[in-house]
């Protein structure tokens, strides 16, 4: 416990005590924590740890902590507005620290239960296996022998709670690993632009899919995502259109979603084939609004018309304030520039009705659908229409 409020630490050995904790050590400073820290290595499990101290502050003491071999899992307690606390989670999040949560002063039973929870949850969690190497030459030869496939998760339209498209995500079929999913390949598909052969064969494989649902009956249109790492030739809008008119695919049917290019250098060629691709009638979608990848920037810059806000700011809205604030505020510029907007990760009723609420025009997420594999579309659709047909306009 660090914290330069003797009455403080007081209070919280007496509550950890009466909850079971054995071994409590005090620190009035972050320095003091940290000499302590380093004296006695990998046994503390948990710091309970003040924001305002003098001498080091709790800002200070993350950064310092994350430099450790082996640092222990990190609450904030903290007299400070919600605002600071929340920061002060971001930012041991981001220097990889494992956060549990954080309680205002003057801590109480049920504040710290919680996190102590956690703790021994994250103790008796196996630690997750050994995370796939994937190289180069396994990702080319997979690519060529057409292992990766799309499966499809549904995106609904509030306003007549049908189908509005269904956004394609890309699994492989490793011949060895199994199901293998995007997390561990397409860091690797960008660095090697191997993201460009890839991509250009799911996109015709989603065109296809398109035509093969019509057949069945079900008419609908596909969004795909395009990493920033491929659009660097200006081909590609042609190519695309061609491969659209050899289906006779309306290109309208078509929604590409892009997020910002990391390099400036690249801006230009970025922008010229976004342009060229929303020429063509394709459909441009901004993905993950909100976050580093997508900015406001790219509002004034791209011809776009729908906007995903990303699923940080979705996820538990109903529950979190600045969440939705950050929403309510997202709906309102999207509609002032006349894009649909999207809701993605929507889990639960609450966040369902919030987005509702709040006037989205789209949802996505676990809610309506998990990504389904091609197949499974057509008797998705059939009974999500039997179970929302009394409630359409
Ligand atoms: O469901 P999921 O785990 O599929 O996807 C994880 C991430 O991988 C998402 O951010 C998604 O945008 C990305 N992703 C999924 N499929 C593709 C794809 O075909 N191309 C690119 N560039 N990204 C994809
Ligand atoms: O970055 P992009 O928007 O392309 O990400 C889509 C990703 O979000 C996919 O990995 C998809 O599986 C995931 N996803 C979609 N809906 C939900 C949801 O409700 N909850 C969570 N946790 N992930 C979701
Ligand atoms: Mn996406």
């Amino acid at each position: 416990m660090v914290d330069d409020e003797p009455f403080i630490r007081g209070l919280t050995r007496r509550i950890l005590s009466g909850l079971g904790v054995e071994s409590f050590l005090e620190a009035s400073s972050g320095s003091e924590a940290l000499s302590i820290l380093k004296a006695c290595g990998k046994s503390t499990e948990l710091i309970l740890c003040d924001l305002m101290m003098p001498d080091m502050d709790g800002i200070e003491l993350v950064r310092h902590l994350s430099e450790l071999p082996h640092p222990p899992a990190i609450a904030f307690l903290s007299g400070a507005d919600d605002m600071v606390l929340k920061a002060a989670c971001s930012l041991a999040n981001a220097r990889l620290l494992n956060v549990l949560g954080a309680v205002s002063k003057p801590i109480s039973h049920e504040e710290i239960l919680p996190i102590l929870k956690r703790l021994e949850q994250r103790a008796v969690r196996p630690s997750s296996g050994p995370t796939l190497k994937i190289g180069k030459d396994d990702l080319e030869r997979g690519i060529k022998a057409d292992e990766f496939v799309l499966h499809y998760q549904p995106k609904v339209s509030l306003k007549s709670l049908s189908l509005s498209s269904v956004e394609a995500l890309v699994r492989w079929e490793h011949p060895e690993h199994g199901m293998i999913f995007p997390d561990s390949f397409i860091e690797l598909a960008e660095s090697t632009l191997l993201i460009a052969p890839m991509t250009e064969k799911l996109v015709e494989l989603s065109f296809r899919q398109l035509q093969k649902w019509e057949t069945v009956g079900l008419l609908t249109r596909v969004a795909l995502n395009l990493s920033p790492a491929m659009l660097f030739d200006t081909e590609l809008p042609d190519r695309l259109s061609r491969l659209a008119a050899s289906l006779a695919l309306d290109p309208s049917r078509i929604i590409f979603e892009i997020t910002e290019t990391g390099a400036p250098s690249d801006e230009a060629v970025f922008l010229e084939i976004v342009t060229r691709l929303h020429m063509h009638g394709f459909v441009i979608s901004i993905d993950d609004f909100g976050t580093g990848r997508s900015s406001l920037l790219n509002l004034e810059a791209l011809p776009f018309s729908e906007l995903k806000i990303d699923r940080a700011f979705v996820d538990g809205a109903a529950q979190d304030n600045t969440k939705r604030n950050i929403l309510k505020a997202s709906v309102g510029l999207a509609k002032s520039l006349n894009l649909k907007i999207v809701a993605e990760g929507v889990e639960h009723l609450e966040d369902w009705d919030l987005v509702t609420e709040l006037g989205c025009d789209i949802v996505q997420g676990y809610f309506v659908s998990r990504p389904l594999p091609a197949a499974d579309l057509p008797l998705w659709v059939t009974q999500w229409q039997s179970q929302h047909k009394g409630r359409k306009e």
